[in-house]
């Protein structure tokens, strides 16, 4: 019997696409999609380009299908889907989906494996899905999810504005602009005011042993340069930032960045173009530590691919085109499996190219490749120039496509040789499907070539070969509509008439008769839908702490917990499973203890089928524990009904709150059974309150004598702790009124996990209010109390005190009565999330009105308000917003904002702009001199929108005011979003 036989990759028999669209069939998604209510057209089969591929129903709901007369470029186009699928991955609740460049982490990789390298080749490539949470997740995580988006050279800025001509969705876009302005500006310390230039060290731009590094005594690094990578990165950053400025109407803020960019864009032509060689180089720094033997301001001595880099960002002007002649020169960049790193000509070209991983003197990189073909389409739609044709372009990218194979499959690893064509960087468990490049957005926006635009104009410029007889891209998501792309050159291949013809949502557009640049009208972006958020509460991407996986068999070489790492791999190589082969038993299961009590509603079981020794089971049934007994919980539906392997099977069922679950699996005949990833879904709830006033039935007592009275939650005075169910909270305020009412101390629990009956039988912390000494403690509990800190305050038997906890990763504010000033303030990182709880020490006490928010929301009607008026609207927040800021003296002002720590924030503005034009507030912080926030138009008065603002904030409370600027507009709310 087979152990884990390689799955079948696409089946390249002849499976020609019908023009029939088979009936759809019902089956569970991978996600939880926001995928566009339209619909589109139905030309092709997708069954029929997705043989030998897991999981038909994810790229049923989230690919543009694409059929071509060339065989290969639709196969790797299909494998390219596959190949970014087996990185797409759940990190934890609160952040959900990242991207990831390597199967399994490397020494290197950051928060959740991510690296940043290659971040704008995911989001080019994704931007291209119709699910939006992939991407919303992945741009929230690198600007303010504590992702290391400076570890290496990222044209952030630009793939995002990238992802937004795409999807049309400004308001995403401009809610980030803040951080993507920091994180433009944070460069700052790669930036040389004395010429104008960043500079980098060249393994920082992705390339280790670079021709220029192996000049230096450094040659894995390189020595310190300015490079037209990150100078270009820079120029398309700062053009995306003053874009997205005019998005939000602030001419300043546009016409700055716009500056910024002209001077990058200057800079870089003058100083690291060679007239006489005609090309962008690399230019020394100053770089005496490693002993270089060039002084400041040598250009490179030879090519790299980098110097084609500027035309990414359609940055040069015309004069510099002739640069392109290198591209297709024999001893320039040109190869059959190319275009080379660095040119042919150069005495270091292919330096230990063959002596292991990762040498960029020659060897062929899909990362780079990919961004020169990118810099190559824009090349030939935006500039008229002689030196490289579309035939040029075709070849280029057909190389890069047969690239694509290994052993007759298709396939991409790090790298390969430029002339043999074989992979050279490629490592088991480490390289598969490596996820360091782009491929299918050269096919959509260069080959069939829609070009993304702002305007509501859908542009097509096809770059086929004039041989193809026929191409369709169907259904690609764009500005929330559907766009479907066919050339039939003579109208016989899909029967709907010759020549170039554009769809939208299922209607003709328009048509050109032959392949040409067509532009079209089109309707107006759609809002994408982006239903309510769930989380997968069992995800655990560290394999530390909470959740923990078990099983009641597991075979030596797998593992229960990567069965909830958030790796979905349905192939035998990687390993992110568990199984239980070899197993005796007749029947086993799989749990998961979230280590808090969680609301679930959906599992999902990505069962694991290698074909032989591990098959799909013949049954399963998911069981929550309640109490001390595992029950099957009721109201399963499952989808599909009988299970499939190499597929999620989906369970939905009426929420259940359990801290642990688990799916009792029966082995098929002759097998046993396998689960890639076990997920448990429910929505994350971003508050909790409690009253009391009706019952605590939302609340687990673990020892102790509790009881609901009069409004308030009681407990008698042999102590005891209970646990507000289902809430798991990492960063978060929490307030709730504390009463004492015999001796000894009684509070707050938070970030609690593992609860048990036993005073300190958890792991968390307690901030209690001490009656007889007058004080307030902190501790922390792992199944002993450790006092971290006390402090004094005016704790009194029978009086009731306002407790407030104030928590943002390791910094702890707490706060008695007296709301501006904590009383003691600690850094502690050993928990960071959990649920939350009361808890008392040998002390009779009361509590009442609990509220913990992982949100900070001031409503602006709740503000101190000056020379304004508040109006009532059901469309604002709160039921109420503040209009009429229309005098000089009229301000709101929000008190008592209270953060954790010091640092940067973005303030999220709610507001309405009925004038037609931009006007603006100042915002004063903490009293300070207010900077200008700008507000584009919307819909009307009392028609909100939303803009994001950064401001720095103090630990503890803070002020925001808004006064009236040009013009006018109305708040509704402001939220302040911490980064991590
Ligand atoms: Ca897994
Ligand atoms: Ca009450
Ligand atoms: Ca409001």
């Amino acid at each position: 019997m087979s152990r884990h036989p390689l799955q079948p990759l696409a089946v390249l028999g002849l499976l020609m696409a019908s023009p029939v669209l088979a009936a759809e069939e019902e089956s569970a998604p991978r996600s939880t999609p926001g995928i566009q209510a339209v619909t589109g057209t139905q030309f092709l089969n997708p069954d029929a380009f997705l043989g030998g591929y897991q999981d038909p129903a994810w790229y049923k709901k989230n690919i543009p299908f694409f059929e071509a007369p060339d065989r290969q470029i639709q196969d790797v186009y299909y494998y390219r889907w596959y190949a970014l699928l087996q990185h797409l991955r759940y990190a934890t609740p609160g952040v959900g989906y990242i991207i990831n460049e390597f199967v399994n982490a490397v020494w290197y990789s950051q928060k959740f494996d991510t690296i940043s390298a290659a971040a704008g080749h995911h989001i080019y490539e994704a931007r291209w899905l119709r699910d939006p949470r992939y991407l919303d997740d992945y741009q929230t995580f690198w600007m303010r999810g504590g992702g290391s988006a400076r570890q290496y050279s990222f044209w952030a800025a630009d793939s995002y504005y990238a992802r937004y001509l795409v999807n049309g969705d400004a308001a995403f876009v401009k809610d980030l602009l803040p951080e993507l302005i920091e994180n433009f500006e944070a460069w700052s310390d790669h930036y040389e005011p004395a010429n104008g230039l960043y500079w980098q060290v060249p393994v920082w731009d992705a390339s280790e042993f670079t021709i220029s590094s192996y000049q230096t005594n450094d040659p894995y690094h390189g020595g310190t340069g300015y490079r037209p990578s990150l100078n270009a990165y820079q120029y398309g950053d700062a053009m995306a930032i003053s874009r997205i400025a005019r998005l939000t109407g602030d001419a300043v803020l546009e016409s700055r960045y716009l500056g910024r960019a002209a001077a990058i864009k200057a800079t870089t032509q003058q100083k690291l173009w060679d007239p006489s060689r005609k090309f962008f180089f690399h230019m020394m720094r100053n770089n005496q530590a490693q002993n270089y033997p060039y002084p400041e301001g040598t250009l490179l001595d030879g090519r790299e691919h980098f110097g084609f880099v500027p035309w990414y960002f359609n940055m040069p002007d015309p004069a510099y085109s002739e640069a392109w002649t290198a591209l297709m020169d024999p001893q320039g960049f040109a190869a059959t499996y190319g275009p080379t790193t660095a040119e042919r000509r150069h005495r270091l070209f292919m330096k230990d190219a063959m002596a292991g991983c990762c040498r960029w003197s020659g060897v062929s990189w899909p990362f780079a490749t990919s961004q020169v073909i990118t810099a190559m389409a824009n090349l030939l739609n935006n500039y008229s120039q002689p030196y490289v044709t579309r035939d040029d372009y075709f070849k280029v990218l057909k190389g890069y496509t047969v690239s694509q194979y290994k052993n007759g499959r298709p396939y991409v690893a790090e790298a390969l040789h430029p002339d043999t064509g074989q992979w050279i960087y490629d490592g088991v468990g480490h390289s598969e499907h490596y996820n360091h490049s782009s491929y299918n957005d050269l096919v959509i926006s260069g080959l069939v070539g829609i070009r993304p635009r702002a305007d509501n104009t859908f542009e097509v410029n096809p770059l086929v070969p004039s041989t193809w007889a026929y191409f369709l891209l169907e259904n690609v998501p764009y500005h929330g509509h559907l766009m479907t792309v066919l050339y039939d050159r003579d109208g016989t291949r899909y029967g709907q008439g010759k020549g170039l013809r554009v769809y939208q949502d299922g209607a003709f557009l328009g048509s050109a008769a032959t392949l040409q640049r067509l532009t079209l009208p089109m309707a107006a972006p759609l809002p994408q839908e982006r239903p309510a958020r769930l989380e997968n509460f069992a995800a655990n991407a560290y394999a530390t702490g909470y959740p923990v996986a078990s099983a009641s068999y597991t075979a030596s070489i797998d593992d229960a917990q990567r069965a909830i790492d958030g790796r979905i791999y349905y192939d035998d190589i990687p390993n992110s499973r568990w199984t239980n082969y070899q197993s005796p038993n007749a029947s086993d299961w799989l749990a998961v203890d979230f280590g808090t009590v969680r609301s679930v509603n959906q599992v999902r079981l990505h069962i694991y089928d290698d074909g032989g020794g591990v098959k799909a089971p013949a049954s399963y049934d998911v069981q929550a524990l309640n109490g001390s007994a595992w029950v099957s919980i009721a109201g399963q539906s499952k989808s599909p009904a009988t299970p499939v392997g190499d597929a999620p099977n989906q369970v939905t069922f009426p929420a259940v709150s359990t801290r642990k679950i688990r799916v009792v699996f029966q082995n098929p005949s002759g097998a046993k059974v396998g689960v890639t990833e076990l997920e448990a879904w429910g929505p994350a709830p971003s508050t909790f309150t409690d009253t009391f006033d009706a019952n605590a039935a939302r609340w687990t007592p673990y020892g102790g004598s509790w009881s609901a009275t009069g409004g308030q939650y009681a407990v008698a005075a042999s102590g005891g702790k209970a646990i507000a169910q289902s809430t798991r909270f990492s960063d978060f305020t929490l307030s709730a009124r504390v009463t004492v009412t015999s001796a000894g101390d009684a509070g707050l629990l938070f970030r609690v996990t593992n609860p048990e009956t036993g005073n300190d039988a958890h792991n968390g912390y307690y901030v209690g209010l001490v009656s007889g000494t007058g004080e307030v403690v902190l501790g922390k509990m792992n199944g002993a109390w450790q006092q971290l800190k006390s402090a004094p305050a005016a704790v009194q038997l029978n009086k009731t005190h306002l407790l407030k906890v104030v928590a943002q990763q390791g910094t702890l504010h707490v706060y008695v009565d007296d709301l501006n000033t904590p009383k003691l303030t600690f850094e502690d990182t050993t928990f960071l999330d959990g649920a939350i709880g009361l808890r008392s020490y040998q002390a009779a006490a009361r509590f009442d009105d609990l509220q913990v928010s992982s949100r900070l929301l001031a409503e602006a009607e709740s503000g101190t308000l000056t020379h304004i008026l508040v109006k009532p609207s059901a469309d604002a927040s709160g039921g109420q917003f503040v209009g009429e800021i229309d005098h000089a003296d009229s301000a709101v002002e929000l008190r008592g904002l209270t953060v954790a720590k010091a640092g940067r924030y973005t303030v999220r503005i709610t507001y309405a702009n009925g004038t037609g034009g931009t006007s603006s507030h100042g915002l004063s912080v903490n009293g300070a001199a207010p900077q200008q926030v700008f507000y584009a138009p919307t819909a009307g008065w009392a028609r909100f929108g939303t803009v994001s603002a950064g401001v720095t904030l103090r630990a503890g409370t803070n002020t925001l005011r808004f006064t009236k600027g040009e013009q006018f507009a109305e708040l509704d709310v402001i939220e302040i979003i911490p980064r991590l």
